[in-house]
C-alpha cells in the first residue's frame, strides 16, 4: 500500500495529542472527541479438551495492522497481526500449548507468572526455530489471575514484544467464581493491554532509535489498549472489571480517571487480594497486572490517563532524570462511555480470598541482587551496561541455586538512577517491604514482578515449592525490556 504522509500526520497528529502536553487530566474536556476508535478485543480461547488436557494451538506469525487511519504497520502476533488471543484455563487443567513459529527469526513464548518445570517456561533456552514447534505440557494449580504469555528470545525480546508477540492468559477458579464478580469476557470482564509504540511515517514501528531509547528503555508516543489508539470502549454494566496488563516495554503507567474517581483494586499479579483496595492512583510498571472494579453511571464520559506521581523527595534531578522526563506529562490512554441505562451489578464482597502467605522466621535464605548500570560508549553502542550483582547475564551461568521447598527472602538493591521493575520466573511472592516500610494495600498480595525505585531497597518473600530441575533454569530480571536484553538478567535452578 502507498504511504500516504498527508493521511499518517493527520491520524498521528489525533494520537500523539495524547502524549503531548495538549491533554491534561486536569482539563478532562481535551481531548474526548478524538477518542472514537471501539476498543479491539483480542479472542477468547479454551483449548479443545482431549483425553483430558486442554490443547492450544498457536502460531507466530508476520502480519500487517492499521493503527493510524489507513497507514500499514508490519507486526507480529499470535494467531493474529498483532498480539494474541486471551487463553483461558481452568485451575486443575493438564494443557498442551502447540507453539509454531513462522516467523523468519527464532523466538519462544515465555508464561509469565505460572508455577511450571523450568523446561517448559519458555525462556531463553526454550528457543522455537522458524518452521519448528514446540509444545510444552504441564498442570495448572495456582490461584485464578491474569497472567500473560510474550517472547523471551535472548536480545530480542524488547523488539519481539514491541511488535505484537504477547498475550494474555486467564485462570479461573472455583473460589474467584463463587465471589460474582463480574465475569463475562467482553461485556463486564475486559482486557486492557497498555502499550506505548512510536511510528516512522511510513507506517513502520519505530524502535530503538536513539540512545535515550536505549537507555531509559523504549517508550513510543502513541497509546495501544489491546493494539487500538484513540480507543473507546462502551461500558454496558454498571460496575466493570478490567483487567489491566501494562505490555509496555519500559513506559511506568500511574492510571487515574479524568474526574479522580474511586475504584477497587480487586487483583495482582498473583491472583486477588484479600480485600478490595481503594485507589484513585494506581502506578502499574512494565509486567505488572491489577484487575480493577469500576462504578459507572448511565451519563458518563471519562478517560483514563496517565499523570505522573509528585517526584519523590529528595530526587535528584541529574542527567537521568532528565532523560526520563518523557513519564513527567499527564497524557490520556483511553476513554470510557456510559451512555444506555446501564445493568445492575452484583454487590463486592468486603473480603475476597485468602492467599499463601510466609512468615519472616519460616525463611531459610536471604539473597541480595544489586541492579545497576554503567554509563559509557559500551551502553551507547547498545551492547551491555546493565547488570545484577554486577554481572551481565550469562547463558551459560547459573547465578543463583535455591534448595526445593525452601522459603527465601531477596532483597532488591536499585542502585541507580533509574526504576527497575524485578520480575522472578515460576513464583509468586509478597513484598515484605520497601525501603524498611510495609507496602501499600494493593500491593500486598501475590506478585511475580516488583517496581523498584531509584537508590530503593524491596524485599521480597517466596516459597519454590516444585519442580526441582538442576538442568533447566529459571529468569530473574529487569521488566524494562530493553534492560533485560541489555544484560539486566539471571538465572536460577530449584534443586531438590
Ligand atoms: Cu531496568
Amino acid at each position: 500500500m502507498p504511504v500516504n504522509r498527508r493521511q499518517f500526520l493527520k491520524s498521528s497528529a489525533a494520537c500523539a495529542i495524547a502524549l503531548s502536553s495538549g491533554y491534561g487530566v486536569a482539563h478532562a474536556s481535551v481531548g474526548l472527541s478524538q477518542f472514537r476508535t471501539p476498543l479491539k478485543l483480542p479472542p477468547l480461547l479454551e483449548g479443545r479438551l482431549e483425553n483430558n488436557r486442554r490443547i492450544f494451538d498457536l502460531t507466530l506469525r508476520a502480519g500487517f495492522s492499521h493503527f493510524l487511519g489507513n497507514l500499514q504497520t508490519p507486526t507480529a502476533g499470535i494467531n493474529g497481526d498483532f498480539l494474541g488471543p486471551v487463553l483461558s484455563v481452568q485451575r486443575g487443567d493438564e494443557v498442551t500449548l502447540n507453539v509454531s513459529n513462522t516467523l523468519f527469526e527464532p523466538s519462544t513464548l515465555h508464561w509469565h507468572g505460572l508455577n511450571l518445570p523450568a523446561a517448559m517456561d519458555g525462556g531463553p533456552h526454550q528457543v522455537i526455530k522458524p518452521g519448528e514447534t514446540w509444545s510444552p505440557e504441564f498442570k495448572i494449580d495456582q490461584p485464578a489471575s491474569t497472567q500473560w504469555y510474550h517472547s523471551h528470545m535472548v536480545h530480542r525480546t524488547g523488539i519481539q514484544v514491541y511488535y505484537g508477540l504477547a498475550g494474555l492468559f486467564y485462570i479461573n477458579d472455583k473460589a474467584s467464581a463463587a465471589l460474582n464478580l463480574p465475569a463475562t469476557y467482553g461485556v463486564d470482564d475486559i482486557p486492557l493491554v497498555l502499550q506505548d509504540r512510536s511510528f516512522n511515517q511510513d507506517g513502520t514501528f519505530r524502535y530503538l532509535s536513539s540512545m535515550h531509547d536505549r537507555m531509559a528503555g523504549m517508550m513510543g508516543q502513541v497509546m495501544l489498549v489491546n493494539g487500538t489508539a484513540s480507543a473507546v470502549f462502551k461500558v454496558t454494566n454498571q460496575r466493570t472489571r478490567f483487567r489491566i496488563l501494562n505490555g509496555s516495554n519500559a513506559r511506568i503507567y500511574n492510571l487515574e480517571f479524568s474526574d479522580g474517581r474511586q475504584f477497587l483494586q480487586i487483583a495482582s499479579d498473583g491472583g486477588l487480594l484479600e480485600k478490595p483496595a481503594q485507589l484513585k492512583s494506581l502506578t502499574l510498571a512494565p509486567g505488572e497486572r491489577a484487575e480493577i472494579l469500576v462504578e459507572f453511571s448511565s451519563s458518563d464520559n471519562v478517560m483514563l490517563a496517565h499523570k505522573p506521581l509528585p517526584k519523590r523527595p529528595g530526587a535528584r534531578m541529574g542527567m537521568m532524570q532528565n532523560m526520563m522526563s518523557a513519564n513527567d506529562q499527564s497524557f490520556a490512554i483511553m476513554r470510557f462511555e456510559a451512555k444506555q441505562p446501564l445493568a445492575p451489578s452484583k454487590p463486592i464482597p468486603d473480603r475476597l480470598v485468602s492467599q499463601k502467605n510466609w512468615s519472616i522466621t519460616e525463611a531459610v535464605k536471604t539473597r541480595q541482587f544489586i541492579l545497576n548500570m554503567q554509563m559509557g560508549m559500551g551502553m551507547m553502542r547498545g551492547g551491555g551496561g546493565f547488570f545484577i550483582n554486577g554481572r551481565s547475564m550469562d547463558m551459560n551461568r547459573i547465578d543463583a541455586r535455591v534448595r526445593l521447598g525452601d522459603v527465601e527472602i531477596w532483597e532488591i538493591i536499585n542502585d541507580s538512577p533509574m526504576p527497575h521493575p524485578f520480575h522472578v520466573h515460576d513464583t509468586q511472592f509478597r513484598i515484605l517491604d520497601r525501603d524498611g516500610k510495609q507496602p501499600p494495600a494493593n500491593e500486598m498480595g501475590l506478585k511475580d514482578t516488583v517496581l523498584v525505585n531509584p537508590r530503593e531497597r524491596v524485599r521480597i518473600i517466596t516459597q519454590f515449592e516444585n519442580y526441582a530441575d538442576s538442568n533447566s533454569a529459571y529468569m530473574f530480571h529487569c521488566h524494562n525490556l530493553e534492560h533485560e536484553d541489555a544484560g539486566m538478567m539471571g538465572q536460577f535452578v530449584v534443586e531438590a
